[in-house]
């Protein structure tokens, strides 16, 4: 401000001889905004008007001086200047309208606008969300009946899954929350690599230090799940950074819930992906609940998708139980990310039907009615195999097959994960650090001590 005051003044009383000099301090200050008012009055003033050329202020119609400043060039664009004392209001009125191409009776809508999907692919979407719901079933009585410690269902959330997967190609790097196995199973994780997960064997990837569903695959770029809510969101720019840097025609994609949206790594993240410019899908289920939260003290705006717009995001609401609706706006949102290098925020609208996970009953905190509704009139699987099957390509002797069959496998492949060997207790150990360190190996030392005192209280299928 002293500087700006000071320069306005040498300006005055050196005049247009001392431009140049003025015109060199502005190098230094770049946004001497109180300025602006004085420069109307100043004999130079056209001259500096041209060297302030990033921050002038100009006239929009140059009627008279009162007009000359009323549009501001800022950072960001031009600003307009107004008399009125408003503020922006704390909701648009209207809410984000929703993308949808199927109807509750899986029609499509007339005139809506999608991605054409093959017969194959259609058929593989619908025969991996039957699956994800078979699985659902049987891991969870596994729980009920105590041979897994934990689950949690994707119930009311396959289209999401196995639509937003079935757009993505397998370079696209996956980030996921925990409610996503859908991905994982459309990239081609076996029914037995899940069950080793659950069950925590000698094959599960993570060695059975983590508790069931925390599915991860190096080999089908999907990142291992991660519990602390929202921390894959930053993770997932900083992947997509390394991916515009090595030129690759690929993005990176991450989920997470409405409940996530309240963590500070995700406002962070946007923000990063949007300045940095890079191909990221920001991929937000708003299932209506956060355990036992419900959207309505989760936050005060539009869902999510209002959020974009504020970090200079590009984003779209849709219908998250629309599975084709889902795969075309992922679809578009994969080219936008890599041909323009941007992120993009989608917003799915489901319900999560199940309980949050083994460990909760919903029905303490919600009406069962609400549950039946998401359960039966808006399923999506339901609606999406009357879009199929009006195209002529599924029947019942087709449904009552697949339901069997995936059935008898999923069955197999818990007996096998069950039966399994659990990895050795020295594996408890490694992975962290390159070398085991001193302190880890004393910890190892004191436990197995421990174990040999009282092996009664270990399980015996561990080995030691
Ligand atoms: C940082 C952090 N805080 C709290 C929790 C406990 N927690 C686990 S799941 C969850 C709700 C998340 O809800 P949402 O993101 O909407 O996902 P949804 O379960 O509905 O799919 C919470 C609070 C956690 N895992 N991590
Ligand atoms: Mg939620």
């Amino acid at each position: 401000m002293a500087l700006s005051l000071a320069r306005s003044r040498l300006a005055h009383h050196l005049g247009q001889k001392m431009a140049s000099l003025v015109s060199s301090l502005q190098l230094w200050n770049p946004l001497p905004l109180e300025l602006v008012g004085g420069f109307s009055s100043n004999p130079i003033n056209g001259c500096l008007d041209r060297r302030f050329a990033s921050i002038k202020a100009e006239s929009a119609a140059a009627v008279d001086d009162h007009r000359c400043y009323q549009v501001m060039d800022f950072p960001g664009g031009k600003v307009m200047f107004v008399p009125e004392l408003r503020f922006l209001a704390e909701s648009p009125g209207e809410r984000i309208s929703c993308y949808r191409i199927l109807d509750d009776d899986g029609k499509t809508i007339s005139g809506s606008s999608f991605q054409e999907v093959s017969k194959e692919i259609a058929l593989k979407m619908y025969s991996d969300m039957v699956t994800l719901q078979i699985m659902d079933t049987i891991f969870y009585e596994a729980q009920r009946q105590g041979r897994i410690s934990f689950y949690l269902t994707t119930i009311g959330e396959e289209a999401i899954n196995i639509a937003s997967a079935a757009a993505l190609t397998i370079d696209d790097i996956v980030f996921p929350q925990y409610r996503e196995p859908g991905v994982l199973l459309w990239r081609g994780f076996t029914l037995q690599e899940f069950a080793n997960q659950c069950f925590g064997n000698k094959l599960d990837y993570g060695k059975g230090r983590q508790m069931p569903i925390h599915y991860g695959s190096n080999r089908l770029n999907y990142f291992t799940v991660s519990s602390p809510i929202a921390t894959q969101v930053p993770h997932a720019v900083g992947a997509a950074y390394s991916l515009k840097m090595d030129k690759k025609h690929a993005c990176a994609v991450t989920y997470f819930g409405d409940g996530g949206t309240s963590e500070g790594d995700f406002h962070a993240a946007l923000n990063f992906a949007a300045v940095m410019e890079v191909p990221v899908i920001f991929f937000c289920r708003n299932n209506g609940w956060a355990i036992s939260t419900p959207t309505a003290e989760q936050f005060r705006s539009d869902g999510a998708v209002i959020r974009g717009q504020a970090y200079g995001i590009r984003s779209i609401r849709v219908d998250g139980n629309d599975a084709l609706a889902v795969y075309s706006a992922v679809h578009a949102a994969r080219e936008m990310a890599i041909r323009e290098s941007r992120p993009i925020l989608v917003e799915a609208l489901t319900y999560r039907v199940g309980h949050h996970s083994t460990s909760d009953d919903s029905t303490k905190y919600r009406p069962v009615d609400e549950i039946e509704h998401w359960r039966t009139a808006r399923d999506p699987v339901s609606r999406y195999r009357k879009w199929i099957e009006r195209n002529g390509w599924w029947c019942d002797d087709a449904e009552s097959e697949l339901r069997s069959n995936v059935r008898k496998e999923l069955l197999h492949a818990v007996q096998v994960a069950e039966r399994m060997d659990k990895p050795p207790l020295a594996e408890l150990f490694t992975d962290v650090y390159d070398q085991v360190p001193s302190n880890l190996r004393e910890q190892e030392r004191l436990l197995t001590e421990l174990i040999k005192q009282h092996p009664g209280d270990y399980p015996p299928e561990v080995p030691v």
